[in-house]
């Protein structure tokens, strides 16, 4: 019986709740989970300032549980490769992605997963540095 594989992407960069809900779910949705995780060169292409590097980033999400690989996320092209490469039958996103790949749908399924309310690295960060700041160290956030 073929496998039914599901890829997802992103930075996870402080790995937290969101993430982890997202990839639980995900991983409901088929037999194998692939993440596709951002390379802190893409990232600063993507303007994304992380706090975690890559190989830290990848080692932790290739422990969690229900995650069967990890694969790095270099550009925004890829994923139609990737998607051939891997067999893929769902690519999915959390639902601030809404859209945004709907271009891979003559490849496969594309699904966006409602994200986890009140929980992002931002917020994370944001939460630290007061945090910090009433306990005395502080940094420019
Ligand atoms: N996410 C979520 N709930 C949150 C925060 C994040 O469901 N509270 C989901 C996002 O929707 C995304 C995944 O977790 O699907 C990873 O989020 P980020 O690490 O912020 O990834 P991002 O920077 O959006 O990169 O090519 C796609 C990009 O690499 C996605």
């Amino acid at each position: 019986m073929k496998k039914k594989r599901v890829i997802t992407y992103g930075t996870f960069d402080m790995f937290h709740i969101g993430h982890l809900n997202l990839l639980n779910r995900l991983s409901e949705l088929g037999d194998e989970l692939i993440v596709a995780v951002s390379t802190d060169a893409f990232n600063a292409a993507k303007g994304k300032k992380t706090l975690i590097p890559y190989e830290q980033r990848v080692e932790i999400v290739r422990n969690i549980k229900c995650v069967n690989a990890v694969i790095a996320e270099e550009n925004w092209e890829q994923k139609i490769e990737d998607i051939l490469k891997h067999d893929i039958n769902i690519f999915a996103m959390g639902s601030d992605w809404e859209g945004k790949f709907d271009f891979l749908k003559s490849h496969c399924e594309v699904l966006y997963l409602p994200r986890t309310e009140d929980v992002s690295t931002t917020e994370l960060k944001i939460a630290l540095n007061d945090f910090l700041k009433e306990h005395g160290a502080g940094f420019g956030v």
